[in-house]
């Protein structure tokens, strides 16, 4: 390994670990930065050190001398322009004029929002449009949870149906026929997507308590919301079925052994997933389509 590899894998170790400080709960500060480049400078450095008995120092020779100058030549010169549209003012980094450098004004904006609140998503007001898709947050899995998170996501799964309820309560058969988000499905949709999605969840749980590690078949859940019946049914007949599915499922939740809890299934998008996944996804579920709706009436004012 020669010296310029090793300086170009310092900058890209120190860039890789100042990223990951920035998600992680360190945040990126004047400290963790000065940690990331002494990392960088360690890890870079160390194929470096255990390969110096094999360099040899030569002089170098005229060409070489030639090229070394330019180089420090042209560093001075970067170094100098950068230091005249890069400045600091008040503890604020700010560019000259935002059309002198190219894109080099978003990438201080997205160092700024990695280095301090808001975050990229789903705080950052950029990414106002995951946020009327996630208005909850993506779901993040757990593998296992403790009995209280377990008697928590029985509440909400069991809880879902009359939240829905409350939901859409009031609405009119024209407001029902909204989209929650441009492109995204209507109120009636939503409605009918609950016990789509919930009928194959409780198949599930079913399949996992009696089989061993059963393959769960997907179904194409965009379709299943087009079909003629999902655009246009009264919503009631999806309110009345969630009743008596989620009725049924909470018996079947609160009947299960502690070792049920670790059964396994193999889901056709999310891999191997045991019941303690399932049962957080679902009520996870529950709640980030009910936030759709609760969502749309409150910037339409529909209170
Ligand atoms: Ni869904």
């Amino acid at each position: 390994m020669n010296v310029p590899l090793a300086v170009l894998c310092w900058i890209a170790i120190s860039t890789l670990l100042g990223i990951f400080f920035g998600y992680s709960s360190l945040e990126l500060t004047t400290s963790t930065s000065i940690v990331a480049l002494l990392l960088g400078l360690i890890l870079a450095g160390v194929p470096l050190f255990l390969q110096r008995g094999k360099m040899r120092l030569q002089a170098p020779d005229r060409r070489q001398f030639v090229a070394f100058a330019i180089s420090i030549f042209f560093l001075v010169f970067a170094v100098r322009e950068f230091g005249q549209v890069i400045f600091v003012a008040k503890d604020e980094v700010r560019v000259i004029s935002p059309n002198n450098l190219g894109d080099i004004c978003l990438h201080l904006t997205q160092i700024n929002y990695l280095a301090s609140a808001p975050h990229f998503w789903p705080e950052n007001p950029i990414f106002a449009f995951d946020k009327l898709r996630y208005p909850i947050g993506r779901f993040s899995r757990p593998e296992t949870l403790s009995a209280e998170q377990r008697r928590q996501a029985i509440s909400a799964i069991e809880e879902a149906p009359q939240r829905l309820r409350a939901a859409i309560l009031g609405l009119s058969e024209e407001q029902l026929d909204t989209p929650y988000r441009s492109a995204g499905w209507t109120v009636r949709q939503l409605v009918h997507h609950m016990p789509d999605s919930h009928l194959n969840a409780y198949t599930r749980l079913k399949l996992a308590l009696t089989e061993d590690e059963p393959a769960l078949r997907g179904y194409d859940e965009k379709r299943w919301a087009e079909l003629p019946e999902a655009r246009t049914a009264p919503v009631d007949v999806s309110l009345d079925l969630l009743d008596a599915l989620h009725g049924r499922w909470v018996l079947t939740l609160r009947a299960l052994k502690p070792e049920d809890w670790q059964r396994k299934m193999k889901h056709a998008e999310m891999g191997p997933i045991t019941v303690d996944t399932l049962i957080a996804l679902y009520a996870w579920h529950g709640r980030h389509h009910t936030a759709h709706i609760n969502g749309l009436r409150q910037r339409e004012g529909w209170l």
